[in-house]
């Protein structure tokens, strides 16, 4: 007996197997001068805790908490599962189930990737005909194998698997299951979790090597099934190949000899690493190298050079014991700054100069060029030295698919990487960029790392030439729980192409981002995206850029909640169980521009958050206000929606949702609401301050829509919104009507005014307009509706009679070419006045100036695709709407042709008459850099006091309800201030311009 420790064998990665434990009872080996040999020894162990269930631990019930993490106990699903005495295969306990859904299950974390695993089970069924039970084992990379368990009599049930590592993040799960059980019980005892080796042992000595085989083992003993390499703790991060000289075997005896490691002046400890090829099976095990008993070197840090990242120290002499990262300390201090402690993030010892090298993280200059001080300390010797941090110093990295590698740096497109995986395991850092070559196609969940900050934001975005660079999406997977439709959902399934997670400061650009699933996934419950933008409990975060992106094919459930998949989703959640770590969290100074999305689920662009509810007597006004999440309104601030192209889309095309200042302005929106019950072109919910202007909005609901395909107005004001304005919009063909104030009279809404934009031939299925009850401040004003022959319509479907309305429909011009039922205006509820209505067998009766006379457009009804094709709807000279509005304060100053308001004379309509040279063009609208939009001003209200609150008498419509709910659902997000924006995107542009100091 040479005093052997022995370690179990254990199939976790090395650095967990070097710190294994020791049996008890095993004392480990004193390093005392007088022992020649020290050895250990390993051996397989059971990776089940309490297996034979004689322990005295009782079973841990499943939880929500613990669903996903079942390790050191058996966790027990349903009461009926119980810990019995009696029945045991050995000993005196054994686990009972009975009931259907019966289930006991172990996870396993850390298992070795690309090993092979046994688990065993001893069990019986007493009533095999009617309980169906199985042995499990899921979560370790393929699909779940059961065995079923069918013996009357205790007997062995074995399932092998190999761990591919691919399981989502989630521990390796067995388990018993019943799945139907009539009367009988299922017993089960003994259970095994082990590496499946051929190996019964292996240990080591100084110069030899011994395995042992199992007895039943039949095949080949040799070297040549292993791979061996060590270190020494004089140097322990630098391994070494061990090679074997000599081998012999003796029955299930393989002794293998090696060179003995020759004595240092202190005393070593040799690890021996190895695999097990065959069944790629690491093992780890050790012996110690007595002292030489010479004297001892050592050495000091004699100088160092710095850059960006990377310090090299210079040491005096090769020292005895070779430094280690942890002998250093790494501090740096930035312009006139206190030291601060850096991480060493890699780190090396080149013996042969004498030299270590210590890496960390870059630092970057997103503002000003920093002067950067770095002091390195070992063995109590600290050297400084400087460099500096130029402006906007970020790293380019280049991803080709088909050339890259992913063992290249990645900083040139010739060290291109090669995969999603490698891009999704750097950290990057303000400034950086992330390019994936055009032409080229990645399928994959891209999560870059990493955040950029104010001036430096991390880029996504192309190099080469050719096609945008395609990325598709890889396989689903579950998140814990999403908020939706005002709810949470636990394990939702979802798949993301691209996924920001508490992230800030990222612009991507220039990519192609396609489901190929699209024409599949038409009734699926599987939540896609395109892009998701997701927080949680991070507070405020700020600046996504999303720019000349092509999104298509990603859809969802296309019911209510389905809008939280598409094209470009965010979602904020917090935590579900303890509220003393719930922060209230929004993004900031989100934009899309120049983006093409379409064959989309429920949403294009949409906003969740649990972040929900509004404060205020107002929202109470008329009844008890019940639109709740998980706390206060935090508002995703600052939204920009500009010059996209959306189209076909399976409900909305983009959803202003929990957002304050959001503007949606030149943007092209058509096809919307194929394939749900409600759904309009763009519409806003409970966000302040929303701007939609210069939108052409067309074809919602079209005659081949799928569902309901309700609602379908072009742009509606929804409810939970203050200030919003819709203006300058092109509106057309869309089947549910023009305008849409869709309240209840407890889901308030404020200030919602449709100003000078143009209508022609929408339809009217919920009438011409739709004008709930619980709006205040709401008014319609100068626009000018055109209605062909085309359908038949009627011009109010939805009125209400609470009598508790200010709205105002003023200015208006309606010109009606066909069959128009308008026998309800509800004057008690608007007011009308100064509006032209042509085409009408009655006019609303409270327009005390109401105009019948034909308003004499240039050429009506000639308005095509593009907000700039409506000449038509411009007035002739002797036009009876010239100067015959009323004057409204704050009115936006211009008419939708850009006409300014200033003659002191309003016209009624959309377009303000003024005597022009015949070919002088209107100014054009510039779809690509829109003005400033203004926040919407309150309209006024002087010359209509507002009317006493009346009863409500009318019961909201059915479809009211479920339009209340369809809109419900959605959650919040958040816009950004243009002029942040611009001043952002100058800074990132000179950041682009300087090269880096690579
Ligand atoms: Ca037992
Ligand atoms: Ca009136
Ligand atoms: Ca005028």
């Amino acid at each position: 007996m040479k005093g052997k420790k022995v370690k179990r064998l254990i199939a976790v990665a090395l650095a967990t197997a070097m710190t294994v434990t020791m049996f008890p009872g095993i004392t480990p080996e004193n390093a005392g001068a007088s022992r020649v040999k020290a050895a250990s020894t390993v051996t397989n162990e059971n990776l089940l805790k309490n297996p034979s269930f004689e322990e005295a631990t009782p079973f841990t019930a499943h939880s929500e908490q613990n669903q996903n993490n079942k390790t050191g106990n058996w966790f027990y699903f349903q009461n009926s599962v119980k810990k019995e005495k009696g029945n045991a295969h050995s000993g005196e306990w054994s686990a009972s189930l009975e009931k259907a859904n019966d289930a006991l299950e172990q996870d396993i974390p850390n298992l070795q990737k690309g090993a092979t695993y046994k688990v065993s089970v001893w069990a019986k069924n007493t009533n095999p005909s009617g309980v169906k039970a199985y042995l499990c084992v899921k979560s370790y990379g393929g699909s779940e194998k059961k065995v079923p368990i069918t013996s009357g009599d205790y007997k062995k049930y074995e399932v092998e698997f190999v761990y591919t590592g691919d399981n989502s993040g989630k521990n390796t799960r067995t388990a018993i299951w019943v799945e139907q059980a009539n009367t009988g019980n299922v017993y089960v005892d003994d259970w095994s979790f082990t590496i499946a080796s051929d190996l019964k042992s292996l240990s080591v000595e100084n110069g030899t090597l011994t395995a042992e085989y199992n007895e039943d083992y039949t095949g080949k003993m040799s070297s040549g099934d292993f791979d061996f390499s060590f270190t020494s703790s004089l140097e322990s991060e630098k391994a070494e190949k061990l090679t074997i000289t000599e081998e012999k075997v003796n029955g299930k005896i393989l002794t293998m000899k090696f060179a003995p490691i020759k004595k240092e002046p202190v005393e070593q400890k040799i690890t021996v690493t190895a695999t097990y090829k065959p069944k790629k099976q690491p093992l780890v095990v050790d012996f110690t190298v007595a002292s030489s008993g010479e004297t001892v070197t050592e050495a000091k840090l004699v100088g160092i050079s710095a850059e960006n990242g990377k310090v090299i120290g210079n040491l005096d002499v090769v020292p005895t014991i070779a430094p280690v990262k942890k002998d250093f300390v790494l501090e740096y201090k930035i312009n006139d700054g206190a030291f601060t402690k850096a991480e060493v993030k890699e780190f090396t010892y080149d013996k042969a100069n004498q030299n270590v090298a210590l890496t960390f993280d870059k630092i970057s200059s997103a503002i000003d060029e920093k002067k950067v001080t770095v002091k390195v300390s070992y063995k109590n010797v600290a050297k400084t030295a400087q460099f500096v941090v130029k402006l906007g110093s970020g790293v380019k990295y280049y991803v080709d698919a088909t050339k890259g590698k992913d063992t290249n740096d990645g900083t040139s497109p010739e060290k291109a990487w090669k995969s999603i995986d490698r891009v999704n395991k750097e950290v990057f850092q303000p400034g950086d960029e992330i390019l994936f070559k055009a032409g080229e196609e990645w399928t994959g969940a891209l999560k870059p790392q990493g955040s950029g900050v104010e001036g430096a934001p991390i880029v996504i975005a192309s190099y080469g030439e050719g096609a945008k660079p395609l990325l598709k999406p890889g396989k689903d997977w579950k998140n814990s729980h999403m908020d939706i439709a005002n709810k949470v959902v636990s394990s939702p399934t979802v798949n993301n192409v691209i996924t920001f997670f508490n992230q800030e400061y990222w612009e991507v650009r220039d990519l192609e981002l396609y489901d190929p699933t699209y024409s599949q996934n038409a009734q699926t419950r599987v939540f896609r995206r395109g892009i998701n933008v997701s927080a949680e409990d991070a507070g405020d975060l700020r600046y996504f850029k999303f720019d000349n992106l092509t999104i298509h094919g990603f859809r969802g459930p296309n019911d209510n909640d389905g809008k939280s998949s598409g094209g470009i989703i965010m979602t904020v959640t917090t935590n579900r169980y303890d509220a003393s770590k719930r922060v209230r969290t929004a993004i900031h100074d989100i934009s899309v521009t120049n983006c093409e999305m379409y064959d989309l689920g429920r949403s294009g662009i949409n906003f969740i958050s649990p972040w929900t509810t509004r404060k205020g007597d107002e929202w109470n006004k008329y009844g008890r206000f019940d639109y709740v999440g998980k706390g206060e309104w935090k508002p995703y601030e600052n939204f920009r929606l500009s010059n996209n192209t959306i189209y076909n889309i399976d409900g909305d095309g983009t959803i202003v949702d929990g957002c304050k200042n959001a503007v949606v302005d030149h943007n092209t929106v058509y096809r919307t609401v194929l394939n749900c019950w409600y759904g309009v072109g763009l519409f806003n919910w409970n966000s302040d301050n929303t701007v939609f202007e210069y939108n052409e909005v067309y074809e919602a609901s079209p005659s081949d829509a799928l569902l309901g395909a309700g609602d379908g107005q072009g742009i509606e004001i929804d409810a939970l919104n203050k200030n919003t304005l819709v203006q300058y919009n092109y509106l057309h063909n869309n089947a549910g009507g023009i305008f849409m104030w869709c309240c209840t009279a407890t889901l308030r809404g404020f200030n919602g005014i449709y100003r000078y934009n143009i209508s022609q031939n929408d339809g009217a299925k919920h009438g011409v307009i739709d004008w709930r009850e619980g709006h205040e401040g709401s008014m319609a004003y100068n626009n000018t509706i055109y209605l062909d022959d085309s359908v038949k319509r009627e011009w109010l479907k939805n009125g209400y009679t609470g009598g508790k309305s200010d709205a105002k429909f003023w200015n208006n011009i309606v010109v009606n070419r066909g069959e128009m039922h308008a026998t309800n205006f509800n004057e008690q509820e608007i007011d009308y006045e100064r509006n032209i209505f042509v085409g009408f067998d009655a006019v609303p009766s409270n327009d005390e100036t109401v105009i019948q006379e034909d308003p004499m457009f240039v050429a009506e009804g000639t308005g095509g695709k593009g907000i700039d094709s409506l000449k038509g709807y411009k007035l002739q000279e002797n036009s009876p709407a010239i100067d015959a509005g009323i004057n409204i304060e704050n009115n936006g100053g211009k008419d939708y042709y850009g006409t300014l308001l200033s003659d002191g004379k309003t016209d009624i309509g959309a377009a303000e008459y003024v005597k022009v040279k015949p070919e002088e063009p209107e100014k054009p609208q510039k779809p690509e850099q829109p003005e400033k939009p203004e926040k919407p001003e309150q309209p006024e209200k002087p010359e209509q006091p507002q009317k006493p609150n009346k009863p409500n008498t009318q019961q909201t419509k059915p479809q009211t309800q479920n339009e209340s709910i369809k809109t419900a659902d959605v959650s919040p997000i958040i816009p950004m201030m243009i002029v942040s924006i611009m001043a952002l995107g100058v800074v990132v542009f000179l950041t682009m311009k300087r090269k880096n100091n690579q």
